[in-house]
């Protein structure tokens, strides 16, 4: 059961393993409660195609994009669910408006940092950006030729690099049953 709905915010470098943690962690939340209606993920590509289809990655585009999604985040646990979100959120400034507007509203934020390291991430490569990064193809990316702010104090630090999909998730469900929110 749900026991206290709130934003499990996901921040790191392209690559890092966000999304893939955000879509196991919901599919293990909902196996424990035994729905699907509690939990909700929201994620760069889907919110940048849809809601965020305005906005680029300049330094200012990338602070309304997380502005825009904290406050969306707040509604979905204003409404009873975890909301799972994971966006790079390379400020610092950023991601404590996020923790900001939830504590106003008696929300919990958790910030939880996927930390795979940029030789990690860039040695997957998965999608090629960081290649076209490198040869000046994508401009500003993160990690390579824009700025990502390591979070200095997380709620939670999940180091994708070091260990599986599954230990990962186990770490943030035990966290999260420490904190009283499952
Ligand atoms: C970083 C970029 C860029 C630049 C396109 N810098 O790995 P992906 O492809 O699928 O996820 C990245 C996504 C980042 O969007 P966010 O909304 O999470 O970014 S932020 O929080 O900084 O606003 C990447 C792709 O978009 N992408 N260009 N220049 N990532």
């Amino acid at each position: 059961k749900i026991l206290s709905p709130c934003t499990i915010w996901l921040t790191g470098l392209s690559g890092a393993g966000k999304t893939t943690i955000a879509e196991a962690l919901k599919k293990r939340i909902d196996e424990m409660t035994g729905s699907t209606n509690g939990t909700f993920v929201l994620d760069g590509d889907v919110v940048r195609q849809g809601l965020n289809k305005d906005l680029g990655f300049s330094a200012e585009d990338r602070t309304e994009n997380i502005r825009r999604i904290c406050e969306v985040s707040k509604l979905f646990a204003l409404s009873g669910k975890i909301c799972i979100s994971s966006f790079i959120s390379p400020y610092e400034k950023d991601r404590a408006f996020g923790k900001e507007i939830h504590e106003k509203e008696g929300l919990n934020f958790f910030e939880g940092y996927i930390s795979a390291s940029l030789e990690v991430c860039e040695g997957r490569d998965i999608k090629g950006l960081y290649k076209k990064a490198r040869e000046g193809i994508i401009p500003n990316f993160t990690g390579v030729s824009d700025p990502y702010e390591v979070p200095e104090n997380p709620d939670i630090n999940i180091p994708t690099g070091d260990k599986t999909i599954q230990e990962c998730v186990q770490q943030v469900i035990e966290f999260l049953a420490n904190k009283g929110v499952l």
